[in-house]
């Protein structure tokens, strides 16, 4: 066998040994555009029913990750969405990670989500869609979005957990 041949198998090799990495990169600043939602966007309450409220900023605040996820709501574009990991705001407000949520949004839509499946799943509380800041308008300020593109999730369940407008989120 001749050398390149040899390197190629060789790194082909450690390519599919490498265990995946993770399925979100980690970015630094938000669209800082003038008309970006003001004011308390998010409330969080715990099982013992405290509430903290979260601007924009304070959301961003708790480390922002990006990934590009087929959207069920668009007839599974692919779209960059940008946000704090879900599981980060939990840790922040004293929510077990394998709680059951109810989700409340600003047409008044609700669901529960049932967290224990989705341990390790990096569920985003996306700002930002394809780099412009996430508006009422436009299914923000707060929308949860799941890594469709890196992980193998029961669509017919978890479609309906997609919450746009999402105003609060309550610990059951
Ligand atoms: N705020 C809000 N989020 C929502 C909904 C809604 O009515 N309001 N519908 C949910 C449901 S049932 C589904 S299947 C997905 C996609 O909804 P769509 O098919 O109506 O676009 O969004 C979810 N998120
Ligand atoms: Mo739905």
């Amino acid at each position: 066998m001749n050398r390149v041949a040899l390197v190629s198998l060789c790194l082909l090799t450690l390519v599919s040994c490498s265990r995946p990495g993770p399925a979100y990169q980690k970015v630094t600043a938000l669209d800082v555009s003038a008309d970006a939602p003001t004011g308390t966007v998010l409330t969080v309450t715990d099982a013992s029913g405290h509430s903290t409220s979260f601007t924009r900023g304070d959301l961003a605040a708790l480390g922002l990750v990006t990934y590009t996820t087929p959207d069920p709501s668009l007839k599974n574009r692919p779209v960059r969405y940008v946000g704090p990991l879900l599981s980060d705001l939990l840790r922040r407000t004293g929510i077990p990670q394998d709680a059951t949520l109810h989700l409340v949004a600003h047409d008044r839509y609700t669901t529960n989500l049932d967290l224990k499946p989705l341990k390790d799943v990096p569920l985003v509380l996306a700002l930002e869609a394809d780099g412009k800041a996430l508006k009422l308008s436009d299914q923000g300020p707060v929308y949860l979005v799941f890594p469709y593109q890196a992980y193998k999730l029961n669509t017919a369940k978890y479609d309906s957990a997609w919450v746009w407008q999402l105003e609060r989120i309550e610990a059951r």
